[in-house]
């Protein structure tokens, strides 16, 4: 637990009973736990995951694909329970050496390509399938930098602000600030682009949008982090608003957002996909 007085060590060591709500799954070290098989379907990408918003961008864009009539985009989406530390096992491991969802292997050629971290999963199926990226310079220039800028800032809203406003044993008001701040001045980054453009990379929907919808977007719908809209005054947002309501409107979009989900109300997720017709089990209005 943390003390307001706290003075660091000369050497920090690690305390398993922090008392944070990852305090099970969370250590200092990496590699595999144990040794672990992952089950493997008929098509082409074996997507290992779960439905975090970071594991959303991936099966957002695996069904935007198939519904732009890119059948080799076809997937098996395996649940990876997070909570249970599945990510230590030792193949998921020998995708992901960071030992977090998504993990993605890439079937479809000679060999296997395996695939960690999700903006790298996007443009590896953007480039494959030369889709959702622009193929002029500029556009792509642009296309990539909002990606990265998804990339890099999601941390700060992630662990930053989610981990202190909601999940932290005690609140630290300094902690909670610094990131609250942050959040907000990312949310007015993607509002002010926004304004001047229907979509971040420009004219066309693409995977920067792709990567930046589920993080934003579950903000700004209030389904992150307790009451953090409110708190964040989100609604003062209204560029982000647009944009979030646009891409929550299409149906590949919504399909992206129930593959991988561990619990909800039932009829609405699926916790694996191998099908399309799997989203018939779906309760009439969710996708
Ligand atoms: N930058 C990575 C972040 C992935 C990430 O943070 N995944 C989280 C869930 S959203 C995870 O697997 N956490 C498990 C752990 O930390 O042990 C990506 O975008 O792929």
């Amino acid at each position: 637990m943390t003390d307001p007085e706290y003075t660091p060590p000369a050497v920090w060591t690690w305390n398993k009973e922090n008392g944070g709500r990852f305090a099970a799954i969370n250590r200092p070290t990496a590699g595999a736990q144990f040794e672990r098989k992952l089950p493997r379907g008929e098509h082409p990408f074996q997507l290992y995951s779960l439905g975090t918003p970071n594991g959303m961008k991936v099966t957002i864009m695996l069904e935007e694909l198939l519904a732009a009539g890119h059948s080799g985009a076809e997937y098996d989406a395996w649940l990876i329970n997070i909570g249970e530390g599945d990510q230590f096992g030792s193949e998921f491991v020998a995708i992901n050496p960071n030992s977090k969802i998504p993990a993605l292997l890439d079937l479809s050629g000679p060999e296997p390509i395996r695939l960690f971290e999700s903006g790298a999963m996007l443009l590896h199926l953007a480039e494959k399938f030369g889709a959702f990226i622009p193929t002029d310079a500029n556009g792509r220039a642009e296309c990539l930098s909002w990606l990265m800028w998804q990339m890099a800032s999601a941390p700060f809203i992630g662990g930053g602000f989610g981990h202190f406003y909601a999940y932290a044993p005690i609140k630290i008001e300094y902690a909670i600030d610094r990131y609250s701040m942050e959040t907000k001045r990312l949310f007015d980054v993607a509002d002010q682009r926004l304004g001047e453009s229907p979509y971040l990379a420009g004219d066309a929907i693409s995977i920067a949008d792709f990567a930046a919808f589920p993080w934003l977007g579950a903000l700004y719908r209030g389904l992150a982090y307790n009451d953090a809209k409110t708190f964040l005054a989100l609604d003062e947002y209204t560029n982000v608003g647009r944009w979030v309501m646009e891409l929550n409107s299409r149906p590949a979009t919504r399909r992206g957002l129930v593959v991988n989900r561990g619990q909800g109300e039932e009829g609405t997720f699926l916790t694996e996909r191998h099908s399309a017709s799997d989203f018939d089990q779906l309760k009439p209005g969710t996708i």
